[in-house]
């Protein structure tokens, strides 16, 4: 039996694509959570295990992995259970181009979450208390997207872009998925978990409004959620009141948004 110990926080996305394909291969792992509201991703125990402060990190009998992607590359490689990468040269390059493409679609559904719970979270402190809390991210590039979005809200470049990114991101699943029944031919692969903890994470904050006309995508979305893997790696870790919370902030910052 491999020794696996995953390093993860219950509702993060990211988390969720290993936790996934850790489902879908039926590996035991050893399970460390990490709070991300508190910040315990910024300990320096915890940096000295993941230097880019995220989670999930996979710790194996003999190597630390921190990306998300290569940790599913890394489980696909133990062979183990069906295949999730498809072994024909095109189908694969297809899968690892979702792969790729899908960071994109991350940094955009890291804002809209961003935008709906961390922001509102820190405008309702005091001016000094949001300037200290966001002065405890050691990371320039990802305290300064928060400060940004707390002064500028749902004007920002970020937040448009976010928007932008999903709208287009989502035509092209659904265009690839009226072809195939997943995005990568008749098998469900790595590119179909990469992305579908993004696109559940759109449907809890109401914002799957904006795919409802994308009869493809809603489609795999179904089929993606009734497999056990989704029960155990996802709705496991989503007890009614986090889903409550997530609907409430999000139809807020839709209203907020004045989207149509
Ligand atoms: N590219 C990384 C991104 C990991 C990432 O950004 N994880 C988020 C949670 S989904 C995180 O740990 N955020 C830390 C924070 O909010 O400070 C991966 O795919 O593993």
């Amino acid at each position: 039996m491999m020794n696996l110990t995953l390093f993860h926080s219950k509702t993060s996305v990211c988390s969720q694509k290993v936790r996934l394909v850790l489902a879908e291969k039926g590996l035991a792992y050893d399970s460390v959570l990490v709070d991300l509201a508190k910040g315990e991703q910024f300990t320096k125990a915890y940096l000295e295990l993941n230097a880019n402060g995220t989670v999930p990190t996979l710790k194996t009998p003999d190597r630390v992995i921190g990306e998300s992607n290569e940790i599913n590359l890394y489980l696909e490689s133990l062979r183990i259970a069906d295949p999730l990468l498809p072994y024909a040269t095109d189908a694969r390059s297809r899968c690892a181009g979702w792969m790729l493409q899908s960071q994109k679609l991350h940094i955009a559904i890291n804002t809209i979450t961003a935008m709906a719970l961390k922001v509102e979270n820190l405008r309702a402190l005091s001016p000094q208390e949001c300037a200290s809390k966001l002065a405890g991210i050691p990371f320039p590039e990802r305290r300064q997207k928060l400060e940004t979005l707390v002064a500028q809200g749902v004007t920002s470049v970020e937040f448009k872009d976010a928007l932008t990114v999903v709208t287009s991101f989502t035509a092209r699943m659904d265009h690839a998925l009226q072809r195939a029944r997943f995005l990568v031919g008749a098998k469900p692969t790595l590119a179909d978990f990469s992305v579908l903890p993004f696109i559940h994470r759109l449907e809890l904050l109401t914002f799957d409004t904006m795919f409802s006309d994308r009869p493809n995508l809603m489609q795999w979305q179904d089929e993606m959620k009734f497999r056990p893997s989704f029960l155990r790696a996802v709705s496991a870790f989503h007890p009614p009141r986090i889903v409550e919370k997530y609907q409430i902030a999000g139809k807020k910052l839709w209203h907020s948004a004045g989207i149509q």
